[in-house]
């Protein structure tokens, strides 16, 4: 971690950086440096790359989208500091550093005066994530898209995901299947649902545009004042993609009382007022840009982006817990029954579901 620090001129002393937040895949740490006049902060993050296996082309995705951004910003009169993240080089000049043991490290500024909610406190901080992640996607509309890169192949391929988690069933190396065969079974029941989305786009008739991809509430800062969606976070899977995947991922998470991994699934229910309430404000932000089959095809996204979680994190839960981070055993088995839960549920209010999105 020395060594680490020691790759930023950070213009003070730098304390011992912090575990912060509740990422599942990158390591995060705060780090406080005690500058002449008022402390500074920053996020410190170790780049998870078992994930992201090409961490140059990754940076320079980031960097792309955050100077656009903050030039756009500027543009219309508003706050950059705030509003978009900020990479700060290293001492050379790079986007990131890669220490003498591999691991590959960057870091943010900390946006101050903002709070980052694991649940919704009330349907209006739900809209303002929708707001948030409804301007970022307006704001990017005209992003160049072969300047992206795809950080991580095939991300929301709902078959290339149900085919890696039949595997994941077929291999069992830890012998945990036999004990969630009735999790298997709710997957297998639904093999074709996965295909709806991407046969869509296989025949043209849903347009990819320069998405987030992993729009979960966690990942939008509130103004810690006006409780106002200022600053979209997260970007490291920033590449083409469906709209709907992107609403639906945000529906996923926020869309219910609960934890993600609450262990009781009597508590988990889908909440059909928030799922409104995000619709009416993304639709209020980007609407008028989507096509009527975008428009419609949104509910869609909640139900696929719900079950391509499940199936993710119940894939890692029988390949031992690999890929997400977790702080107990079977953590990933309570992730994946809350999002079985919640797809169950959106099934039995789909017709509402359809209708909010008309
Ligand atoms: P992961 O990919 O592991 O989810 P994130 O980039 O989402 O990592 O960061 C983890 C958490 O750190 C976020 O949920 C948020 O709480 C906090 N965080 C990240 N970047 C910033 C930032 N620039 N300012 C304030 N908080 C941040
Ligand atoms: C991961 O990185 P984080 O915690 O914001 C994952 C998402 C999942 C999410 C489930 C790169 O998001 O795809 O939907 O966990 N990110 C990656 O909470 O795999
Ligand atoms: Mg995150």
């Amino acid at each position: 971690m020395q060594e680490c620090l020691q790759a930023w001129d950070w213009q003070g002393t730098p304390a011992d950086p912090v575990p912060y937040g509740e990422g599942h895949i990158n390591q995060t740490y705060l780090v406080r440096v005690d500058t002449p006049g008022a402390p500074k902060r920053y996020i410190l993050q170790k780049i998870n790359t078992d994930t992201f296996r090409d961490p140059d082309l990754l940076m320079e995705n980031i960097c792309g989208v955050t100077e656009y951004l903050r030039a756009m910003i500027l543009r219309n009169g508003g706050d950059p500091a705030r509003e978009t993240l900020h990479v700060c080089p290293t001492r050379e000049g790079k986007a990131y550093y890669r220490a003498s043991d591999g691991g590959c490290w960057r870091v943010y500024d900390f946006v101050e005066d903002t709070v980052c909610l694991q649940s919704v406190r009330n349907a209006e901080d739900f809209c303002e994530s929708a707001r948030a992640f409804g301007n970022f996607q307006r704001r990017l509309a005209r992003y160049p898209v072969e300047k992206l890169h795809e950080t991580i192949p095939r991300f929301h391929d709902t078959p290339k995901r149900l085919a890696d988690f039949e595997s994941a069933v077929r291999r069992d190396p830890f012998g945990r299947a036999e004990a969630v065969r009735r999790e298997i079974e709710f997957v297998c029941a639904r093999r074709d649902d996965c295909r709806y989305m991407t046969d869509l786009l296989a025949a043209g008739k849903l347009p990819l545009r320069v998405t987030h991809n992993d729009t979960k509430l966690n990942n939008v800062l509130l103004d810690s004042a006006t409780g106002k969606g200022i600053c979209v976070i997260d970007l490291d899977t920033v590449m083409p993609g469906l709209v709907a995947n992107d609403f639906g991922d945000s529906i996923r998470f926020g869309a219910n009382d609960c934890a993600e991994d609450e262990p009781d699934t009597s508590k988990v229910h889908f909440s059909l007022p928030l799922y409104e309430a995000y619709t009416h404000s993304f639709l209020q932000v980007v609407g008028e840009a989507l096509t009527p089959l975008e428009r419609e095809t949104l509910p869609w996204g909640a139900r696929l982006m719900t079950l391509e979680c499940g199936m993710r994190f119940l894939a890692d839960y029988l390949e031992g817990d690999h890929y997400f981070h977790i702080q107990r055993p079977a953590q990933n088995l309570d992730r994946a029954r809350t999002q079985f839960k919640l797809v169950a549920d959106m099934e039995d209010n789909w017709s509402d579901l359809l209708r909010a999105v008309q």
